[in-house]
């Protein structure tokens, strides 16, 4: 029997979580070809305590900060996982000590996407403001364009969070999912959730709705992390023309303290954001 790409690694991350083979192969692939290309300075990985700091001679003017294998728990079941990134320009050639200038403004954010390894390849790119959908051919072993200019629906009709921890959400959230589920009139939402959020949002962009992660008391401050998580999604989704929050403020207002803060999430379809921050502005 050969499973070896299958499994724990044995070891456990910063987060605290164990690691999985493939978590530790994808996170060496993305250092390994990041700092090879001469165009990155730093590098932050979900997977790393510390930043990575280019070798001299191949250091670039651009930080990376990445979760190399998104939906961990999904791999050994075969339902989709992807990757996530985000793209920062300084101004030089960023030391360790500038790196909190660099990350601090989302205006230096210039790029972001994911990769989604579902039921076909995708990566999903967002730069200047469009979102573009690249599915790779197998048959030439290319990433064609296949979806331009993505936009997601102004509303859509599934919410998608783990109800599993209902017990623990704010009302705020109690309240807002229950609206959902037996409204005062018209239809109820349906339920989606994958449990991997780039599957997650990816279905969200496409079809419209809503993704929350809240607080939660097994994660006070939500459990996804702003650099290599939120913040790059929020920007995808923001340019496909929707709408993401802390349930406070605009997502993208957060400054980020430390490489691996976390953070509630709420993110989808303007309409359907706009919705859930009638509950949370008055009780956050
Ligand atoms: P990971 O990066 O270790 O895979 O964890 C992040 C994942 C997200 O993809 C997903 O939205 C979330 O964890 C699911 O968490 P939960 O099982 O608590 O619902
Ligand atoms: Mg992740």
């Amino acid at each position: 029997m050969i499973n070896f790409r299958y499994g724990i690694s044995g070891e456990t991350n910063v987060q605290g979580e164990k690691t999985t083979k493939l978590d530790k192969l994808s996170n060496e692939i993305f250092i390994n070809v990041l700092s090879s290309t001469c165009t990155t300075c730093i590098l932050i990985s979900e997977e790393n305590e510390t930043p990575i700091i280019v070798a001299k001679e191949k250091r670039g003017k651009y930080v990376v900060c990445f979760d190399p294998l998104d939906g961990s728990s999904n791999i050994d079941c075969l339902v989709s996982i992807g990757s996530i990134f985000s793209i920062y320009k300084s101004s030089g050639i960023t030391m360790e000590s500038e790196l909190k200038n660099v990350i601090r403004s989302s205006n230096n954010l210039i790029a972001a996407g994911y990769a989604l390894y579902g039921s076909a390849t995708m990566i999903v790119l967002s730069v200047e403001q469009s979102v573009n959908g690249f599915t790779y051919d197998p048959a030439i072993g290319e990433f064609m364009l296949t979806e331009q200019n993505i936009k997601i629906p102004t509303r859509g009709n599934i919410y998608s969070i783990n109800e599993g921890s209902e017990g623990t959400w704010e009302v705020a959230i109690k309240e807002y999912i229950k609206s959902k589920k037996y409204p005062a009139k018209g239809k109820s939402y349906g339920a989606r959730y994958v449990g991997s959020m780039v599957a997650d949002i990816h279905r969200t962009m496409k079809y419209g709705g809503i993704f929350l992660y809240p607080s939660t008391s097994a994660y006070p401050n939500g459990k996804l992390r702003l650099l290599y998580e939120c913040i790059p999604l929020a920007y995808i989704i923001k340019n496909a023309g929707g709408k993401a929050s802390t349930g406070k403020i605009d997502l993208l207002d957060v400054i980020p303290e430390k490489i691996h803060q976390r953070t509630p999430i709420f993110l989808g379809s303007s309409e359907d954001v706009d919705d859930l921050l009638t509950f949370t502005k008055s009780s956050f």
